[in-house]
């Protein structure tokens, strides 16, 4: 994987008349506010400039006007455009429907990214994986093309820093990390307010959900085990669902002693969505005993059978990671 040099970046973006932008799918902050950035930034240096992604908006990143820029489906044809861009996407396949317009694609295709896994597949490529986000390259890329980062343009892409980063608590958050931030501060983007909408606030019924489910809190192995679990009937009584629970599993594994947290979640009767997190055993050894996986310190899997049975099997599991 060879970069493009950034005065290579810079003339495409300036000799572009119509360009369209993508990210992947189920787009996160990084994901939106990276496309965003570059989308506002292109309009206004008097480009036509389209963001288009398989899936809406989530509901916690629609508060920002810009995110009514995402489209499912472009406005005009793919062979009139002369720019196709693609931020925060790893490989091709993650543009979903996307996927075969960019491949197909006649004119120019630049790839902006972050992850390690990128091979590079735009004609014109800036991939950093010591990056933490790709809203951090974005101020580079701008830069470059001495396009202006507007206060606008600046909280879309501070959004972006701040949830990929876990609001800069990831091992990957570097030096330049908080001299983009700083920068983006000093340009008006209001971290403050970012940081409460991003990472604080929450709806009644999930604070409420999350009571319940703190209160079934309980230990095994010694107090290095931590298991909370949520019924259907805590769904129901509070008007939630599971996208409410992110979070409720690194709760418990926050506590001292605890090395291994799982949350279950009753998907129906007797049939739990177990989510593990760790602080250092294999908890995807232990999602792989019961089909599931993921990563080495976040994983998860199905199990069936009562309560008391899967709490019983996946002490065991995790018993023989500890
Ligand atoms: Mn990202």
């Amino acid at each position: 994987m060879t970069n493009s040099g950034l005065e290579e970046i810079a003339k495409v973006l300036n000799r572009c008349k119509r360009a369209a932008i993508t990210c992947h799918v189920r787009p996160d902050g990084d994901a939106l506010g990276s496309g965003l950035a570059l989308c506002l930034a292109l309009r206004n240096a008097g480009k036509e400039a389209y963001m288009i992604c398989e899936d809406e908006v989530p509901e916690r990143l629609a508060i920002f006007p810009a995110m009514s820029l995402v489209s499912r489906s472009l406005p005009v044809s793919f062979a009139e455009l002369d720019l196709f861009i693609s931020v925060d996407v790893a490989d091709v396949s993650r543009m979903g429907v996307f996927a075969s317009d960019y491949v197909s694609f006649k004119g120019t295709t630049l790839n902006i990214d972050h992850h390690i896994s990128n091979q590079g597949f735009g004609r014109y490529n800036y991939v950093l994986p010591d990056s933490t986000a790709t809203c951090e390259i974005i101020p580079e890329v701008l830069n470059a093309a001495n396009f202006e980062i507007t206060e606008e343009i600046a909280n879309l892409l501070a959004m972006g820093l701040l949830t990929d980063s876990g609001n800069f608590s990831h091992n990957d958050v570097s030096a330049k990390t908080f001299a983009v931030a700083s920068m983006l501060r000093a340009k008006g983007a209001d971290t403050c307010r970012i940081g409460y909408l991003m990472f604080t606030r929450q709806t009644r019924g999930r604070a409420i959900l999350f009571g319940k489910a703190l209160s079934r809190l309980r230990f095994a192995l010694d107090g290095k085990l931590a298991f909370i679990n949520i019924t259907q009937k805590d769904f129901e009584d509070t008007g939630t669902d599971k996208s409410h629970t992110e979070g409720f599993v690194d709760y418990a594994l926050s506590i001292d002693e605890v090395e291994v947290s799982v949350s279950l979640l009753e998907v129906r009767k007797n049939q739990y969505k177990a989510s593990l997190r760790s602080k250092k055993a294999n908890v995807n050894a232990v999602a792989s005993t019961f089909g599931g996986g993921g990563h080495v310190l976040a994983s998860g899997c199905m199990l069936f059978g009562e309560l008391e049975e899967v709490i019983d099997r996946l002490t065991y599991a995790v018993y023989q990671q500890l």
